[in-house]
Formats: C-alpha cells, structure tokens, sequence
C-alpha cells in the first residue's frame, strides 16, 4: 500500500514539476472586440454592416497554441451578437455560450486555451447567415509551436454579398437556391474582387511565401495558379504529404494554406471564380423554376459548364456551373533579389 501511495506521490509531483515547462512560452492574450453599426460601399452599393472595432473582416487574430485567451465581445450596436470559434477546440462553457446572444450594451469574456494550430476563424454566433453577410467576421490563426518559417505571409479572407436584395431584384424565399446566387459581390479581406486592380503580393524570388486562405461565404470559390502551389494545410490541419496543384476550390467555412517559392523574378496572377460542382447543380436543378442555364451571374455573365466537363453535361445528368468568369484576384509580383546574384568577392552596395 505505502509502496502506492510513493508511486502516486512521485508522480504527481513529476507532474507538477512538469507543468510550468510545457507551458513555459504560453501568455494570456487579452483582446476586445467592439461590435458597432456601420456602413461599407462595394462596388457602389451602400451596405448596412456591423463591425468588430471598425472593419470588415474584423482584426485578425494571432495567438499561440496552448495561450490562454480572453476575448472580450462589446456589443454597442442595437441588436444582439455573441461570437464562434470555427475550427478551435472549445470548452463545454465556452462552447455552449457560443449559443447565448450578448444584448446591446452588455459584454462577455470568452475565455479558453488556443488550441488547434491553424487558420480559422471567428464570426457572429447570433442569426448567423444574416449577420456574417453584414461583417462580423474575421480571420483566428493560432501558431503552432513549431510553426514552419516563411519569408513572407499573407492571409486572405473571401466572403459573399448580396446586393440584388438592396436593389429590389432579389429572390427572397429562404433555402431557394437562386436566393444564394443573389450574392453577386465577391470580397477578399475588405476589398471587392474586380479584375482591373488585383491585389499586389510584392515579393522577391527564393522568398518561402506563405498564403492562408479561407472562405467565410455562402458559395464556392475556385481560385487558380498556373505556376502551381503546394497545399500545406487544410482546415488548420496540416496534410500528411503536401502536393502541389493548380488550382483549389474553397467551400463555405474552409480554409486552405498554401505555399510558393517563387524561382524567378515576374508578374504571375491568381485567378478568381464562382464554380457550382455538379452534385450541387443536379441537387438543385430538382427545384421548380430553377433555370440552371440562363440565372444572371454575379458579373451579369451567362453561367455556362464548365470546360473540361462536357461528357457529363451531354448525358444530361449533372454538370457544373460556372456562375462567375475568371478574373485575376492576385498578382504575385516576384522581383529579383539582388543581393543573391552577388558574385563571391564581389562588394555588397
Ligand atoms: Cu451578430
């Protein structure tokens, strides 16, 4: 019995020994996130938001794994929010507040260990579909703490929005498929896509890039390098054996990481689409009223198949559906990087 109770005690103490080591690097991270009213302009529409401390997305997040964090949610708009952790690991409490709604003028501390590494995200947990649309969302990375270098990094949010409704053309009936086609303007972090002025990704060639994106919208979206990119982690979770692709489609709530190195100097663009996959388009073609061929796209471009796919289109069974055209949506701009093409011996300026 004694010999037992010397082994639990040993180990116990070995425990508590080891406690402050494993936790050695975590902090407490404490941030706020006030939710206000307030108007955003895309593409010349005029759209009633409300935001986390000013902006749509709202700030990004960056914590460690195993740091303790306490967000606390200041509601000081006139309707009723409360916050999810999507892709974290949540306490039961924490979790199941995710559920409670904070009234305007109160606040709550959620507060919880960091923990999957990852890219994911956070949004309004109250009348979600609605208040996602209108802003309150942005982007939660926790590092791992063996977290890959990268020269450079850059995080990329896509979200959907519906101006259709603001102009009286929408299609209101909740769960019709056209309703979700209404969202006619795509954005990535608070910029709408537009093909004319990309975003600039300013780098130098040999520079490891990392790029996170995710997709906090209603629909999928098709982004494609030509170059190609290793896919790193999907959902936070990095992939047993990274490959290399071209292209990648983010569904609602997804996240992808990707990495590029780029090995010479040049300008090489990111392309941007809506694609509908075919099990969506032969689910909803089942819906009256649905012409699948001829709905307004979100660029006023007829949605057409998609290249690539007619043998499935001729049997007349499902296909996909390009609602979008490609347009560029970044430019990774790779410039020479001079002091490696330094000669040995020769003087550095
Ligand atoms: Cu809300």
């Amino acid at each position: 019995m004694i010999s037992m109770i010397s082994v639990l005690c040993f180990l116990f103490s070995a425990f508590v020994l080891l406690l402050p080591f494993s936790n050695a690097l975590a902090e407490t991270r404490e941030i706020t996130l006030t939710v206000t009213e307030g108007a955003i302009v895309l593409n010349g529409t005029k759209f009633m938001a409300w935001t986390y401390n000013g902006t749509v997305p709202g700030p990004e997040i960056r914590v460690r794994e195993g740091d303790t964090v306490k967000i606390r949610l200041r509601n000081q708009s006139g309707a009723k929010h409360g916050l999810f952790f999507h892709g974290l690991h949540l306490p039961p409490r924490v979790a199941l507040q995710e559920e409670v709604p904070v009234d305007p003028d109160h606040e709550y501390t959620y507060e919880f260990i960091a923990r999957p590494a990852g890219t994911h995200l956070y949004h309004c947990s109250w009348n979600m579909a609605e208040h996602i649309s209108r802003g309150l969302y942005g982007v939660f990375i926790v590092e791992a703490a063996n977290e890959q270098k990268f020269d450079r990094e850059f995080v990329y949010v896509l979200s959907d929005w519906n101006s259709k409704d603001l102009k009286g053309e929408g299609h209101h009936e909740t769960g019709h498929p056209q309703t979700m086609m209404d969202n006619d303007i795509t954005t990535i972090n608070d910029k709408a896509v537009a093909g004319d002025h990309p975003i600039i990704m300013d780098v130098k060639e040999g520079q490891r890039v990392k790029i996170r994106l995710a997709n906090i919208g209603h629909l999928p979206h098709t982004v494609r390098f030509s170059e190609g990119f290793t896919l790193t982690h999907e959902d936070g979770y990095p992939i047993s054996e990274p490959r290399k692709e071209s292209s990648i489609t983010l569904y609602p709530g997804k996240r992808h990481d990707i990495a590029i190195t780029p090995d010479r100097p040049g300008k090489f663009p990111f392309y941007h689409s809506v694609t509908f996959p075919p099990s969506f388009t032969e689910r909803e073609s089942h819906q009256e009223g649905y012409d699948k061929q001829n709905h307004e796209g979100t660029q006023k471009v007829k949605a057409g198949l998609v290249p690539g796919d007619p043998g499935k289109a001729e049997n007349g069974n499902s296909y996909a559906i390009q609602l979008t055209k490609e347009e560029v949506i970044f430019v990774l701009d790779v410039k020479m990087d001079h002091l490696s093409k330094i000669e040995p011996g020769e003087k550095r300026p």
